[in-house]
């Protein structure tokens, strides 16, 4: 959620700052705002709306944000509507603050400052951030003393950049809860919430640990976790992986649709080797593999679209290896005081690795210390904190993934989580080899599969005109597909705005079917599987009381169309691997449906990606 930018550096900064900001508009978009220290002064400018609208405001007057440190932030508000007076930098005397996450004590600290007669321009919780440094500046002149005097008072989950006129050399910003990583550049510094921002400055990284408040000036960065220095080191990426660019595509989740064969491969291949496909590689997985076999149950904790992931993997874990396996979203689970049972194996699923909410289910999970507890981070970015504070690293190789509608990230998710199954199947002896052997040689075909079904488009294209005026929609799935109707639903509702909900076709009988008549679309995922059949006679149910059936089948199904029913032809798969592949038709639909109602499907209204914020 909202982007953080800092610069210190011997060039002109402000547009450093402008570019990290687009490059992490993804992250937040109701507003965004920079601040530069220039001839003594702090020259702020803040705009409601996309990066563009401050990019514009700056433009009038450039030379007034020629400076050589600053701070930016684009916002997703949590405390106080999206409106000029919130957006961040905010600023008190001589210090400027942006923030990431929550204060949750604000409201008495507010009152505390309030008291000593500091007042308040905004109705954010982070305005008391920068009053606060103010004020134990006031006590203590050095910026980085502030800083560590304020920090201590602050409840929540937070990142920092803070920026002080008579300290124009220095930029001082704390990791608590929330992302943050410093740029290396030579003879320049930087800090952002995603390494992203900083690709077009620097390819050389230092990752803070939770708690760590650094100081950094043109040619140092002083590290320092309570109050020791401490070292932390910097890595080297390559930049080529990292490449965020739409292309030719009219948007990144379009884009991000049509990655799919080649993300997916790509996470396949950590597992399958081409020329080996009846067994798993040896490398796969690093772990201790006695862990693995001691695993008794599974507890998978994610959120929203990883939270389908996960449920697909439980139709999985049970089927194939006989292993129970609870899903739980992660903001109930932690909240519900959950038992723990010994021996489980916890699955964290999470694209950005920076979920607020997994990350403090598992944590809490961890203060539990149930014996032998194994814990496992799903999740594209191999620098987050999920990664570094669980045992295991199963990454997806879904490349950054910028549209907030998660797609590869999902179908990426969906690969990894079968490979999981097998190995900890094959580790158990819960798998036999003529399954692994069927189902890698399945798991091979995969990519070319997904390809096929970017075919679809068009005609799914087609199809979506019949979506344009509506106001609700149905997905129905059975089996395997029911968290690909979930998912179809949340697609749908998150970009295009449409009420959308996904439901186990069985259901439709206890409730939802007094929904259904003539103006409502019900999207039925149906591949020939076992469950066609007792799928079938739920498609009935809808058309004997004239709801419109827009069908995705497989050839084999044989099914044809009739009055009030469309159907589009998805590859053929086979039945444990077709969520992944049915996925690909109701991202499409909804991006098409999304398109033609003029919403932003890149950036939803209300949405951003990576949430930080509990
Ligand atoms: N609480 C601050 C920052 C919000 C945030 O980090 N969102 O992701 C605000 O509301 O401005």
């Amino acid at each position: 959620m909202c982007g953080i930018v800092g610069a210190v550096a011997e060039r002109n900064i402000a547009n450093i700052l402008l570019e990290g900001l687009k490059r992490l508009e993804y992250r937040g978009y109701d507003s965004a705002g920079l601040t530069v220290i220039r001839d003594g002064e702090l020259h702020r400018e803040r705009q409601v709306g996309k990066v563009q609208a401050l990019v514009d405001a700056v433009e009038v007057n450039p030379e007034f944000f020629n400076g050589h440190i600053g701070i930016a932030h684009t916002r997703w508000a949590t405390h106080g509507e999206p409106a000029q007076r919130n957006a961040h930098p905010h600023v008190s005397g001589k210090i400027a603050v942006v923030h990431n996450g929550i204060v949750e004590n604000y409201a008495e600290l507010k009152e505390d400052l309030l008291a000593k007669g500091y007042e308040f321009t905004s109705q954010t919780d982070t305005e008391v951030v920068a009053h606060l440094i103010h004020d134990a500046y006031k006590q203590t002149p050095d910026l980085m003393e502030a800083v560590r005097t304020v920090t201590p008072l602050l409840q929540g989950a937070f990142a920092l950049g803070i920026v002080h006129v008579d300290s124009p050399d220095e930029l001082i910003t704390v990791r608590l809860g929330s992302p943050l990583v410093i740029g290396v550049g030579i003879g320049e510094n930087f800090i952002a919430s995603d390494q992203l921002a900083l690709l077009p400055v620097t390819n050389r990284f230092m990752y803070l640990e939770e708690g760590d408040i650094a100081r950094i000036t043109r040619d140092s960065i002083q590290v320092y976790a309570d109050g020791i220095e401490v070292k932390r080191s910097v890595n080297e990426i390559d930049a080529s992986q990292h490449n965020a660019d739409k292309g030719e595509f009219k948007h990144y989740m379009l884009k991000e649709i049509y990655e799919q064969p080649d993300a997916v491969a790509r996470t396949l291949e950590m597992a399958i080797d081409s020329s080996n496909t009846s067994s798993l590689r040896k490398d796969f997985l690093q772990c201790n593999e006695a862990q693995l076999a001691g695993i008794r149950h599974i507890q998978v904790l994610a959120c929203g679209t990883s939270y389908h992931a996960g449920m697909v993997a439980k139709y999985w874990f049970e089927n194939l290896t006989r292993l129970p396996c609870s899903v739980e979203i992660a903001s109930e689970f932690r909240y519900r005081n959950p038992v723990v049972v010994d021996n489980s194996l916890i699955i964290c699923i999470s694209q950005s690795g920076e979920t607020a909410d997994t990350l403090s289910a598992l944590r809490d999970t961890q203060k539990q210390k149930p014996t032998g507890l194994v814990s496992l981070a799903l999740c594209n970015v191999p620098t987050s904190s999920l990664v570094r504070e669980t045992d295991i690293f199963l990454p997806t190789h879904a490349g950054p993934e910028i549209g907030v509608a998660s797609t590869k990230a999902f179908t990426t998710q969906l690969a990894a989580l079968m490979l999981l199954v097998l190995k900890i199947g094959v580790t158990q002896d819960r798998i036999d080899e003529q399954r692994l052997t069927t189902l890698l040689g399945e798991l091979h075909k995969l990519p070319g599969q997904l390809y096929a079904s970017l075919h679809l488009d068009a005609s799914i294209k087609k199809m979506s005109e019949h979506f344009e005026e509506k106001r609700s929609c149905l997905f129905l799935g059975r089996g395997l597909q029911f968290p690909i109707a979930l998912e179809g639903a949340l697609k749908l509702k998150e970009i295009s705005y449409i009420h959308a909900e996904g439901y186990a076709a069985g259901e439709l009988k206890h409730g939802p079917l007094a929904l259904v008549d003539k103006d409502m679309p019900i999207v039925v995922l149906a591949p020939k599987d076992s469950m066609f059949d007792k799928l079938k006679a739920n498609m009935q149910e809808v058309h004997a009381r004239h709801g419109e059936l827009f069908v995705f089948a497989s050839e084999e199904s044989k099914m044809v169309a009739e009055e009030r029913m469309h159907i589009v032809y998805v590859p053929e798969v086979c039945e444990i691997l077709a969520p992944i592949v049915y996925s690909v038709p109701v991202q499409l639909l909804s991006y098409h449906v999304a398109v033609m109602r003029g919403t932003d499907v890149d950036q939803p209204r209300n949405l951003a990606k990576s949430v930080t914020v509990e």
